[in-house]
């Protein structure tokens, strides 16, 4: 029985000399202290051991146990050692390499733009509001004065939620709701994005921006508008512009028109960028229409008023000679850099 135990020791001893990963230590492990391991085997064969012997045959298990369990605790105490050594060393982080340089983002060419709009209207004593984009038929058409079979509100051009709701087609909707509440006068600036179902080329997009802008006070007149449009026009494209109105038509202003600015490139004697005319088309606008005021609880005969909508990418086109409108929506870092 000595011999026996002796010979399961050395080789359970051997086998984990030999062990050179964890898995392999616990077969060992298995393989001589599991339950149907080589020393349990042994204590199964107790009963062919004379009685009086059992008690030291089973001290000897015993002492055989412990001896491979101590000798396999060591060794996968020290692979445990190393594999962490290892791990340890792999993780280094080496804190004086140079560190990754964080791009810079750049102000998007539109941003630009709307926040020099901003600031001259601003100067002027303008509040820029903004509201949802997600709107109210009634607030982007019918306080507007835009009649049920008018084309701005076809399917073919409008992004309707519902038959009552829809994504807004202009910022006038945001100027509605300020006439609503009824605090007077009202001067402000509404920029925003808005909708329309259009596809998309290098003048078109669903989405794109206007700025709209709301004066009503008392004795307000079209003097008023073209003193002030012509004003942030000489700001925004340099002193020496001049403009011109056009008589137009909106439902929502009475009289309408649409305001050119003399070609910023050829000062109008006509070239390429104005099409030879020496004009640029920039805005529309009008002088309230006197059944907007009325449906917005506003007295006509008492106040009168003044509106413009300028569509945003079309001037930061002109401004930076942009030829496609495409350009300032794929925020390419390449092109952004820029402006
Ligand atoms: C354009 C130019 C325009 C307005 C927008 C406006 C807003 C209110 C009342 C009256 Cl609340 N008018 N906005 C006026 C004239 C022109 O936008 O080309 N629009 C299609």
């Amino acid at each position: 029985m000595k011999e026996r135990l002796e010979k399961i020791k050395a080789e359970a001893l051997q086998k984990i000399s030999e062990s050179d990963v964890l898995e392999k230590l616990n077969e060992v492990r298995v393989n001589y202290l599991g339950k149907k391991g080589e020393l349990t085997a042994v204590l199964k064969s107790m009963k062919d051991v004379a009685p009086e012997d059992r008690p030291k045959v089973g001290q000897m298990v015993n002492e055989t146990r412990e001896a491979i369990e101590s000798v396999l605790d060591a060794a996968v105490k020290k692979l445990e050692q190393a594999a962490m050594e290892l791990n340890m060393k792999k993780e280094v982080i080496d804190v004086t390499l140079p560190a990754k340089k964080l791009k810079m983002g750049h102000r998007h060419p539109n941003a630009i733009v709307l926040e020099e709009v901003e600031r001259i209207f601003v100067g002027l004593g303008y509040e820029v509001v903004e509201g949802p984009e997600i709107e109210k038929d009634y607030y982007n058409f019918e306080a507007l004065n835009i009649p049920a079979d008018h084309p701005a509100k076809d399917e073919q051009d409008t992004f309707y939620v519902n038959g009552d709701i829809l994504l807004r087609t202009q910022t006038s909707p945001v100027q509605v709701r300020v006439m609503e509440q009824g605090k007077l006068p009202i001067k402000i600036l509404a920029p925003g994005r808005v909708f329309r179902s259009d596809e998309v080329d290098a003048t078109h997009s669903p989405s794109f921006h206007q700025i709209e802008g709301l004066v009503i006070d008392k004795n307000i007149t079209f003097a008023d508008l073209k003193g002030t449009l012509d004003q942030i026009a000489k700001e925004l494209f340099g002193a020496d512009t001049k403009c011109k109105f056009r008589p137009h038509h909106f439902p929502f202003t009475e009289p309408s028109a649409e305001m050119d600015v003399s070609c910023f490139k050829c000062g109008g004697a006509g070239c390429r960028f104005c099409k030879g005319s020496g004009w640029i088309e920039i805005l529309g606008c009008g002088m309230v229409h006197p059944k907007v005021l009325k449906m917005s609880g506003i007295d006509p005969e008492e106040y009168t008023g003044f509106a413009f909508g300028i569509g945003l990418e079309r001037i930061t086109l002109l401004k930076y000679e942009i030829d496609d409108m495409r350009l300032l929506y794929e925020n390419d870092d390449r092109f952004l850099k820029q402006f």
